[in-house]
């Protein structure tokens, strides 16, 4: 793997870092990405951002969970990989760490990270469509039952970010205060296709922070950065993790 003198600097005298991760980070656990093709980006022959959209929670709500509760299922036999497990170590290398994922597959807080930023929510959590009330739902249970609100007796539906809504609140202000101030900041694993999360790494920049990308795959962040690692995750972030150990 070629890392730079300038990062190796980088990454010893960080004290702000700040990590944006995508489906590619889960990859190598077995969770297909979204645009990457593979068998869940198509469910019963539509694509995903026809099941996965907001339009289809109001039509077709049960498909909606069969949809979800098939990949809860693929999840429980997928176990973090370690760039997971790297990134949760680093939550404590660091001054201060911010974890941003866009992944709702809940991989890093299962690889030990305490606090990430989930700016599209959680494949693990239910909410009502009437009242916005969380339910947090038992991995092993699928299929999930679909009841009702315990307070006002709503439909309950994935708590996730679809296509056309809005992210959490104040999450995405969140992430973009924490890519504003860092003076390090990764974007891993993502197409860096879907706002406003692809703002978070332009954001850091703006603001004088040293951008780097892991991605096997060209992105149109990857001209943009200060360096690009071109390759997997699981391999890369080891070899950086390596690096740091050596500046402890
Ligand atoms: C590896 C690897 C390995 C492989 N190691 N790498 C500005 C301009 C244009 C449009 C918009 C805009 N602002 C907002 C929009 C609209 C829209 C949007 O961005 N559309 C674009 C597609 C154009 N955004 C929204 O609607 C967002 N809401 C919003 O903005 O609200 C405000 C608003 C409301 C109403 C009107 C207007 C504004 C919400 C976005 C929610 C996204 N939801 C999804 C689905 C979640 C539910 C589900 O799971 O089914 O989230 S879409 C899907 O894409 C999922 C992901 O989180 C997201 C990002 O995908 P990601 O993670 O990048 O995965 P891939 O598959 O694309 O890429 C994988 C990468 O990994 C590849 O690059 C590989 O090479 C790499 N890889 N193996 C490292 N081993
Ligand atoms: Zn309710």
């Amino acid at each position: 793997m070629n890392i730079s003198e300038k990062l190796i600097a980088k990454l010893s005298e960080a004290k702000k870092v700040c990590v944006l991760t995508g489906a590619g980070v889960s990859a190598e656990s077995g969770v297909p990405t979204f645009r990457g093709g593979g068998s869940a980006a198509v469910w019963k022959g539509m694509p995903f951002d026809e099941i996965s959209s907001a339009k289809m929670v109001r039509e077709n709500l049960s498909e909606v969970w069969e949809w979800f509760d098939y990949r809860r299922g693929v999840l429980a036999k997928c176990a973090p990989n370690p760039a997971h497990v790297i990134l949760a170590e680093w939550e404590t290398r660091f001054v201060e760490f911010t974890l941003v994922t866009q992944n709702i597959d809940g991989l890093h807080r299962r690889a030990g990270s305490k606090n990430p930023i989930e700016v599209h929510g959680s494949i693990n959590r239910s909410r009502c469509v009437e009242c916005s009330r969380t339910v947090l739902m038992d991995a092993g249970t699928i299929p999930h039952e679909p009841d009702k609100c315990m307070d006002c007796g709503g439909n309950l539906r994935p708590d996730v970010v679809l296509f056309g809504e809005m992210l959490p609140a104040g999450a995405f202000e969140k992430a973009s205060e924490k890519a504003e101030n860092c003076d390090l900041f990764f974007v891993i694993g993502t197409s860096a296709l879907v706002y406003p999360a692809a703002m978070l790494p332009e954001i850091a920049k703006s603001r004088g922070a040293f951008l780097v990308e892991i991605n096997p795959e060209e992105t149109p962040l990857t001209r943009f950065c200060d360096e690009s690692l071109s390759g997997k995750a699981g391999e890369i972030l080891p070899g950086l993790n390596e690096i740091l150990k050596g500046h402890a």
